[in-house]
């Protein structure tokens, strides 16, 4: 039997974190669209960021890109944040705009490029001193784009000595995550591609280094769950970036393109216990809205994983265990799909109606004029973007 109180216990305590630079511009390599109203700096993309935890009332947090979200004092941000009842969350360091980086950050060959690259990383820390946050997240663009270009063996130990520098500065309470990507900006060999890569760096470094699973980092017809599976097992699942895609590093909305993917990796969550935020699991979103706008688009993500997760504690784990016993391959892939068929949307609106929310997020925010004021409001400055 389900239990229905189980169920919304969970939701009501699972969070999201929101990514900074989904409220910026952004685009491809052909074409970065602007739109109106979109943040000049990283005090109005908190603010927007505080509309979708306003409306979907599990987005407490903000995760932020250095240099992409560098202010004077990271404490004015932070209290800023609180103001606006969400909090700074994750820090990403940014190692791949800079030219000193063509040939890589860390990994690079140069001694002295590689020193450049690790003040960054550790400079991170220091904003996560003066932030509050838990997390620093390092994702590297490092590889190489042809056979024989560098040594990639060599290049893992320069790595490695980094990642070390780093964990021996992180302070009490604080983690790092490194994210791996199977290609780009790199052709060839890029240095963290995988869940196994990324896993031995974390094995060797120490219990304050996990791995961080972005939705969008792996060849086609990956099984992440797989992978996820195997990582909470190894007690080394960290975080996931969130969001989907159709065919390389798309970035769309999670959910978006693979709905039943995303069910089937928050059952091997929910199968594990670790949904609650004392699991130590940061679920992020790590989208890029190019055409789309993008608080409506980060509002209709995060109810998107609320929803694939409402409908991965639906499984009747008794059920389910009891067909697997028995050999039952139909019956068992029938109670998974009972759960994934549910319209859970009821079930979420009585949660968000009980927490004195509206029961379509993505509805309120539209009435509520917010887009209208900011496009009023907004006028002159820079707009925010990757600066690619
Ligand atoms: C790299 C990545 C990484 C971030 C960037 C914004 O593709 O997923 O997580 O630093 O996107
Ligand atoms: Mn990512």
């Amino acid at each position: 039997m389900i239990d229905r109180t189980r169920v919304t216990e969970a939701l009501r305590s699972h969070q999201i974190e929101l990514p900074s630079w989904a409220f910026g511009n952004s685009g491809t390599r052909f074409k970065v669209f602007s739109q109106p109203g979109v943040p000049r700096n990283p005090f109005e993309k908190a603010d927007d960021a505080a509309q979708v935890h306003k409306y979907t009332g599990v987005a407490p947090r903000m995760a932020v890109h250095i240099p992409w979200d560098k202010v004077d004092d990271y404490a004015v941000l932070a209290a800023h944040a609180k103001a606006n009842g969400i909090e700074i969350g994750t820090v990403n360091s940014n190692v791949f705009q800079d030219d000193d980086y063509k040939l890589g950050s860390v990994c690079n060959p140069d001694p002295r490029v590689r020193r450049k690259a690790l003040a960054h990383l550790m400079e991170c820390v220091d904003i996560m001193d003066a932030t509050g946050s838990r997390d620093l997240k390092l994702w590297f663009a490092d590889g190489t784009n042809y056979p024989g270009q560098d040594d990639i063996a060599a290049r893992q130990d320069r790595l490695a000595e980094a990642l070390q520098a780093v964990y021996d500065r992180l302070g009490p309470g604080q983690r790092m995550l490194l994210e791996y990507k199977f290609f780009e900006p790199a052709f060839y060999a890029t240095d963290v591609p995988d869940w196994g890569t990324s896993l031995v760096h974390c094995q060797a470094l120490g219990e304050k280094a996990l791995v961080v699973v972005d939705t969008g980092h792996h060849a086609p017809g990956t099984n992440i769950e797989f992978i996820v599976a195997m990582l909470l097992r190894a007690g080394k699942l960290g975080a996931f970036d969130f969001n989907s895609r159709f065919y390389a590093d798309d970035d769309l909305m999670v959910g978006a393109a693979d709905p039943f993917q995303l069910f089937r990796i928050m059952f091997e969550v929910v199968k594990a216990d670790a949904l609650a935020p004392a699991a130590g699991i940061a679920f992020m979103l790590d989208q890029c809205h190019n055409i789309e706008p993008k608080i409506p688009a980060q509002i209709r993500s995060v109810m998107n994983v609320q929803e694939a997760t409402a409908k991965a504690l639906l499984v009747d784990t008794d059920v389910l265990r009891a067909a697997q016993a028995d050999g039952d391959v139909l019956g068992a892939n029938a109670v998974l799909m009972d759960a994934y068929n549910t319209d859970v949307r009821p079930l979420l609106g009585d949660l968000r109606e009980e927490q004195g929310l509206a029961r379509d997020p993505y509805r309120a925010y539209l009435a509520s004029g917010y887009a209208e004021k900011i496009i009023s409001e907004r006028i002159g400055g820079t707009q925010a973007g990757w600066g690619a």
